[in-house]
């Protein structure tokens, strides 16, 4: 197994250097114990840090304190000023024996810090960001995952407007201060890296609640937001008790302090944070009632609830020993939260929805500039690779362990893992290592997961002899070069089987679990007496895309007949994708065989709505374009647009029906849940066959709805379709939600992903709205992320939609450059776009990596998608 891959190397400036993996060094010096005090405000914190230091292992290297933006106002060492030198932003102290006490002070801004990294200022709160290295961002520190310490943390500020202040662990002391002063003490008495550490400080109301773990103990949980907001926290409150009990149920897991809370803040790179006892969350993760939430929204908050809570064993009890092993801790929380989310709802609907997600973030990210393995070998910025390849791919490997081992040996896997590294920085290795002693199974080939980039495609081809009554199944793998990587080994892939009769449409043999690793095999099935139909990869058991040799008829009767819902979605989806495609070739595409099967699945007694709703979906155009070898983004428009309009003048009666259907808008039961979800995708179609008719029904949806769901799901397709009831509704969903921001947007966001010809002039004049900012990120993708998502629209044939992005990009980054960095790879696909949008984006690229003064982070994603 070849384990250590060369990899392309970008271009760099001194200051823009790349990491390895392979450099890995244990640290020179451990920190048991911090102790932080925060003289608190907005314009000026004090930041006192008294960092107790041990010299790890026999060698003279002075200690190295990691700074970014701070200058030191006073060093001491051992209680006495010191001789220090800073080397960058890195601070020298020379230390003789073998340990210290090391205290600095600094100043620092929280308001003026617009890259939302460290301490930092959102509605009037202070709060924190640390992972990956925030710490550094807020005082000197070695800030390394692999450096782990208790800490002690005394918060002081002003009582008017600063009256509750958090940090982790459990609350020791508290008082009044000076004049209107006040302070608290906090001690989280589990030792933590450095990006686990957090604190809050703001007028913030609680909901609270109690959680008595499985060995009786009591546990006070509290969502802090604003008081207004209080409302709208119930469902990520009853989501996170689901969450408690799931872990403990599930993988034996209890939580650990006598305090759990939650903060929910409106300027937030990402979704939330993991810190110890103190999770903080984006605030469109926690806040939700039917009035402004979608049932999409409700399922998000619960997943992300559980994924931050899941953490606390994934994640802080065992955490990452360097950020090359992130997916440690993601990939496995992620497929945790993914698990918890399924035994909650339904696991079809759920695994669905994930492989969409996977195939629309992961499969690009893999077969494009930025192509990575789950464990990656380099990075200029680690922040650019918090990915759909490290969270979302990483889950799936860990699905395939648990699939290879079974339920039980994966569960005994799960218990010696944590077992053995409670209270460690460990690796990937340490996690596969912990599930093959556990099993006795040899992952050993299965490791190529972690370490080989790409998507493996597998070719599948079913050989049937009447006579002998023999089945022969033919399989193929190949894993495509990606940059740096080129000649891959073939890998481990468990694909679910069942063949079905043709005739009967009964499962012939009971599903098989067939290990392909090797570049080809074949297996027999005997006593097949009717021409089998070929059911593989059923629940999308190995990430891969499979090309799969099918005889006329065969996928209308597996999406008829499959007994597993999941490959019965599969076949009807691969259905449209052959008729989309061939569209978009020009060639003849009889949309007859995707109609029957349509209206098979929505006229089926023994399908729930919500399977029917995912079921029925087409896949959008960026899937489209993935599966072809070079994009042409009209063609496929026209055709998907020509597949729809003929499915919705077919079947009008029994989608105007399934649209007719109505779920109370406080009921959040997954059967309710299925019923709009299917009431907006018939829209959808109906509006597709004939838009005058669709318009009017969109109109009396939207004004008759109850809950979000229904309102948005008419909206969004008004915004496809012209005509005065679009803006009607438009204005009047303005004015009702003005003041919401994260209602609001929904509004920025729907006029984005419209599918019309002058999205990019409505976008363009979007961008002057008095409402839109760059300085809160959920705005910004608002607008910005989902335009680019928008194929149809952003591919403009004049170049104007990657002109406005990458406008968007550099103006963005003087401001926050996570949030700019997110956004260069949907200009980073331009080799697979026909030749003029090519080069209009490759000059984009360009552009952006000419732009004096850019981030690193934008830097090492715009350079690596020219080379
Ligand atoms: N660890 C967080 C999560 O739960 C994300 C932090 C992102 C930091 N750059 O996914």
């Amino acid at each position: 197994m070849s384990d250590v891959i060369d990899l392309a190397e970008a271009p760099v400036t001194p200051e823009h250097v790349a990491i390895y993996r392979q450099d890995y060094r244990p640290p020179d010096w451990l920190v048991p114990n911090v102790s932080l005090d925060f003289e608190l405000d907005p314009e000026r914190t004090r930041v006192r840090s008294k960092l107790r230091v041990t010299r790890n292992g026999d060698h003279d290297r002075p200690l190295r304190l990691a700074g970014n933006g701070l200058r030191p106002l006073a060093v001491k060492v051992d209680g006495s000023e010191a001789r220090w030198t800073l080397d960058g932003e890195t601070l020298v102290i020379e230390l003789t024996g073998i340990e210290a006490t090391i205290e600095t002070e600094v100043e620092i801004a929280p308001s003026a810090n617009s890259k939302l990294m460290g301490l930092y200022a959102s509605g009037g709160l202070l709060c924190t960001q640390c992972e990956s290295e925030g710490f550094r961002r807020i005082a000197f520190h070695p800030d390394r995952p692999d450096v782990l310490s208790r800490y002690s943390v005394r918060m002081s500020a002003d009582k008017s407007r600063f009256p509750i202040l958090l940090a982790n662990g459990n609350l020791v002391a508290s008082g009044a201060g000076e004049g209107n002063g006040h302070w608290a003490e906090w001690d989280d008495p589990f030792p933590k890296p450095s990006y686990l550490f957090a604190m809050v400080a703001g007028d913030l109301s609680a909901n609270r609640d109690r959680f008595t773990t499985m060995s009786g103990r009591e546990v006070d949980l509290a969502i802090w937001v604003r008081e207004k907001d209080l409302p709208k926290t119930r469902h990520a409150m009853e989501s996170l008790k689901a969450a408690m009990r799931w872990d403990e149920e599930v993988y034996g897991r209890e939580y650990d302090l006598d305090l759990f809370n939650i903060v929910a803040v409106d300027d937030f790179n990402f979704g939330a944070m993991e810190n110890k006892g103190l999770n903080i969350f984006n605030s469109r993760y926690v806040l939700a009632d039917e009035d402004t939430a979608t049932d999409a929204d409700f399922d998000n908050i619960a997943g992300v609830v559980a994924h931050e809570y899941f953490h606390n064993w994934s994640g802080d009890r065992v955490t990452c020993r360097d950020w090359f092993q992130l997916s440690l801790k993601e990939g496995f929380t992620v497929f945790r939260d993914q698990s918890f989310s399924g035994d909650m709802g339904s696991k079809a609907v759920k695994r669905i929805d994930d492989v969409r997600l996977l195939r629309a973030a992961q499969f690009p990210e893999d077969s494009g500039p930025l192509a990575h393995p789950v464990r990656p070998e380099s990075y200029i910025e680690i922040t650019n690779f918090y990915t759909a390849t490290v969270y979302n791919k990483g889950a799936e490997v860990i699905r395939m362990m648990r699939t290879i081992l079974g339920d039980e040996a994966f569960r005994k896997g799960s218990d010696l893992y944590f077992e053995r590294h409670d209270g460690q920085a460990v690796t990937c290795e340490d996690f596969v290592t912990a599930m093959e002693d556990a099993s006795g199974i040899d992952l050993g080939q299965f490791r190529l997961w972690y370490s080989q980039a790409g998507t493996p495609t597998v070719e599948a081809r079913i050989d049937h002899d009447a006579a002998s009554g023999q089945a022969t199944l033919h399989l193929s793998q190949a894993v495509p070069d990606t940059p740096g990587q080129t000649g891959k080994a073939p890998m481990v892939l468990p694909l679910k089987t069942a063949l079905i009769g043709a005739d009967s449409g009964e499962a012939l043999r009971e599903e098989r679990l067939i290990l392909l690793d090797r570049e080809e095999a074949t297996f027999t099935f005997d006593g097949i007496g009717e021409t089998p139909l070929l059911s593989i990869n059923r629940d999308f058991s190995a990430p891969v895309l499979l090309n799969a040799d099918r005889r006329p008829g065969e996928l209308e009767r597996l999406a008829e007949v499959d007994a597993n819902p999941f490959a019965r979605y599969e076949a009807l989806q691969e259905l449209m994708y052959r008729a989309l495609i061939a569209g978009a070739r020009g060639e003849d595409a009889d949309p007859a065989p995707v109609i029957a099967a349509m209206r098979g699945t929505l006229q089926s007694n023994a399908l729930d709505p919500a399977f029917k709703g995912e079921a029925l979906s087409m896949p959008t155009e960026g899937l489209i374009g993935d599966r072809m070898d070079l994009v042409d983004p009209e063609a496929i428009h026209a055709s998907r647009d020509a597949l729809r309009q003929a499915v919705g003048k077919a079947l009008a009666d029994d989608l105007a029906r399934a649209q007719e259907q109505h779920a109370s808008g406080d009921d959040l039961s997954p059967g309710a849940k299925g019923i709009r979800r299917l009431k907006s995708v018939s829209l959808g179609l109906l509006a597709a066959g004939d838009p005058a008719r669709g318009a009017a029904l969109a109109k009396a949806q939207y004004d008759a709805a109850d809950n979000m769901t229904d309102r948005q799901g008419a909206l969004a397709i008004l915004a496809s379709l012209g005509g005065p009831e679009r803006d009607a509704a438009f204005a009047g969903f303005h004015e009702r939600y003005k003041e919401d921001s994260l209602v609001l947007d929904k509004w920025f966001a729907l006029q984005a992903a419209a599918q019309r010809a002058d999205t990019i002039d409505v976008v363009e004049e979007l961008a002057r709205h008095p409402q839109f900012s760059a300085r809160n990120p959920n705005r910004w993708r608002a607008l910005v992320s989902h335009f680019a998502a928008n194929q149809w629209a952003f591919h403009h044939a004049s170049g104007r939609g990657y002109r406005f992005v990458t406008d968007m990009i550099l103006e963005v980054d003087r401001i926050n450059p996570q949030v700019a960095a997110r956004q260069v790879p949907s200009l980073g696909r331009w080799k697979r776009f026909e030749p003029n949008r090519a080069a209009l984006m490759r000059a984009e690229l360009e552009r952006i990596a000419a732009t004096p003064g850019l981030s690193k982070d934008v830097f090492e994603q715009a350079s690596k998608s020219l080379a």
